[in-house]
């Protein structure tokens, strides 16, 4: 895909997608921040620092200790408006139809709610994408976008092959819903007509990974395999780190990859 964010902004079914890539073209970054922070002054603390040199942040949720959503929610929602990003809840979604929808719209975290963006793995077949676009319109008039878990960084992974093309084809079943993948390669959707957005998660310019099976790649190699906004978390606030320097790092990485890719 050669084309830029703006001009696939143009043209892109999803209004979810078509605003996160004017964002990311207006404010000249691809770079989503992963917030895998258990307390919510520490969550709001961190995005606020990363905030001005970020697209989106991805949130875990469920394991803040002490989220309630006026506490947790409502000041994201500030923030997202101050610095002018989007909010992507990593929840992985991965059961029946009318079993996700009531996970999403529903329980503690009311995801459909605040989150512009969320996730599914697709082992359960395609109802979990029609679950998952009821329960978003069952809830909101705000424009809502789904990712396919179509490959991961973590070694050992059973998400590849087979498994990897079926996922396409149940992402292939909303075009407007399912704004795209997360995964480590370009799922080949341009060559269709389907503008998949790719985010790709195991990114990192210092380390090669975890002693829990995750595996960094650097940020020029994932772009140059497609990668549409990389994710980003302990690479900015993993221990000694500044995270307001890391963030502008990644920041510059990721958008001068970029414009290599388009200007090829
Ligand atoms: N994440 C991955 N790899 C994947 C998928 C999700 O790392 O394949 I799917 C999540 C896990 C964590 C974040 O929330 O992305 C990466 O965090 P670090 O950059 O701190 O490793």
């Amino acid at each position: 895909m050669t084309l830029s964010y703006a001009q696939r902004a143009a043209n892109h079914p999803s209004a979810v997608a078509r605003k996160l890539l004017e964002l990311m073209e207006a404010k000249r970054t691809n770079l989503c921040a992963s917030v895998d922070l258990t307390r919510t002054a520490d969550v709001l603390d961190l995005v606020d620092k990363v905030g001005p040199n970020i697209c989106l942040v991805k949130t875990h949720m469920d394991i803040v200790d002490d989220f309630t959503y006026e506490r947790s929610i409502l000041p994201l929602l500030k923030l997202a408006k101050k610095h002018n990003f989007m909010i992507f809840e990593d929840r992985k979604f991965a059961d029946i139809g009318n079993t996700v929808k009531l996970q999403y719209k529903g329980g503690v975290y009311k995801v459909a709610q605040w989150a512009d963006i969320t996730n599914a793995h697709s082992v359960t077949g395609e109802g979990v994408v029609a679950g998952l676009k009821q329960a978003a319109q069952e809830t909101t008039s705000q424009p809502r976008g789904l990712l396919m878990l179509a490959e991961l960084s973590s070694k050992g992974s059973l998400a590849h092959g087979d498994y990897t093309r079926a996922t396409v084809e149940i992402a292939k079943t909303d075009k407007e819903f399912v704004i795209g993948f997360i995964a480590q390669n370009s799922m080949g959707g341009s060559d269709e007509g389907f503008d998949w957005l790719i985010l790709t998660p195991g990114v990192g310019l210092d380390d090669k990974g975890d002693s829990l099976g995750q595996q960094y790649r650097t940020v020029d190699d994932v772009i140059s395999t497609g990668t549409d906004i990389i994710i980003v978390g302990r690479g900015l606030f993993g221990k000694g780190r500044d995270p307001v320097e890391q963030s502008r790092r990644y920041r510059n990485a990721g958008w001068n990859a970029y414009l290599k890719r388009v200007q090829q």
